[in-house]
């Protein structure tokens, strides 16, 4: 049976991912969005219980490839909606009427490439023309204040925007796929690492609209959070907690009528960094989970 206590390989999860569907065929499907630059599928898992184009919530998990924990949080948190679906009242009460998607494994390429070659591989894999550096940093490609502060034009950094908005492939795929759903309420990017729960914008400093009500979730969202082993989280605006960043996930959403729009940045501060002992993926995952349903709870009652 699958160690959720251990990180896995993308063979692995993908499997996995089959399994799931199998053991929950009425609520857990999985369809496929598209293909990456080095043609892996790009799979999304979709928790539903019937309708169609019901009000959705987007989670991604993986989209800077050696953020492990992230991916591993992916596969607790799967399982763990189908098994309190039924179960949990909250859990139950999103699922019947809205559905869930869930992305883990969000950059493919780079992830094969962090278990290939290097652990510590952030971007895509793209050949970059006239460049002997590879890859774009697809938390900076989205059409948001792209190729702004925060961001490079330089093929070689590490934040490196592309050579125009939505030019990576497993960015494309998530463009196209909440545009033509149409009904995503909430996006919820998941990273790591420095304990931050973040929400827009990151591509400017002034407030959104909605900066009070997403500030006051946030605050309750890190409080639940800490409950659990009283793990610290900090929480604010993107550009004010963490820095200015042009082109990223959450940013598009926003802009982009997506209301309740958030990205984690889970464990730990420092310590470990992306090289999070693996002992610490069911603990991070379970402490992550009540977040995300007050996330997802606030959103099923501000329709
Ligand atoms: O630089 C980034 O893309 C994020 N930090 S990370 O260490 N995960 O690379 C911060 C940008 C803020 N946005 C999100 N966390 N989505
Ligand atoms: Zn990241």
């Amino acid at each position: 049976t699958f160690d959720f206590a251990s990180y896995h390989t993308i063979d692995e999860i993908y499997d996995w991912m089959d399994v799931l569907v199998e053991e929950h065929p009425k609520l857990v499907s999985k369809i496929q969005i598209g293909q990456s630059y080095e043609n892996r599928p790009l799979y999304v898992l979709k928790f539903s219980t019937g309708g169609s184009k019901r009000p959705a919530i987007w989670l991604d998990t993986g989209i800077h490839s050696r953020e492990w924990i992230t991916q591993a949080t992916g596969v607790w948190t799967a399982n763990k909606i189908a098994q309190e679906y039924g179960q949990d009242p909250s859990v139950t009460a999103i699922l019947d009427s809205m559905d869930i998607f869930l992305e883990i494994i969000t950059n493919p390429d780079g992830f094969a490439f962090t278990h290939s070659s290097n652990r510590l591989w952030r971007k895509t894999r793209s050949i970059n023309a006239g460049s002997r550096c590879v890859g774009v940093d697809p938390n900076r490609n989205w059409d948001a204040g792209f190729g702004g502060a925060g961001s490079s034009s330089n093929p070689c950094s590490e934040t490196y925007h592309g050579p125009h908005a939505h030019s990576e492939r497993e960015v494309r795929a998530i463009v196209d796929f909440i545009r033509a759903h149409g009904n995503v309420k909430s996006v919820i990017s998941i990273h790591s690492y420095s304990q931050m729960l973040l929400f827009p914008y990151g591509y400017k400093r002034a407030p959104t609209p909605d900066h009070q009500e997403m500030n006051e979730l946030a605050k309750k969202a890190v409080s639940d959070l800490a409950a659990v082993f009283g793990t610290k989280y900090t929480y604010g605006s993107i550009a004010n907690t963490i820095y200015m960043a042009g082109g990223t996930t959450i940013d598009w959403a926003y802009d982009n009528g997506v209301k309740y729009s958030f990205s984690l940045e889970l464990r730990d501060s420092g310590r470990y960094g992306f090289l999070l002992p693996s002992s610490q993926i069911v603990p991070t995952a379970t402490e992550t989970w009540p977040a995300l349903l007050d996330i997802m709870v606030h959103v099923l009652e501000h329709p």
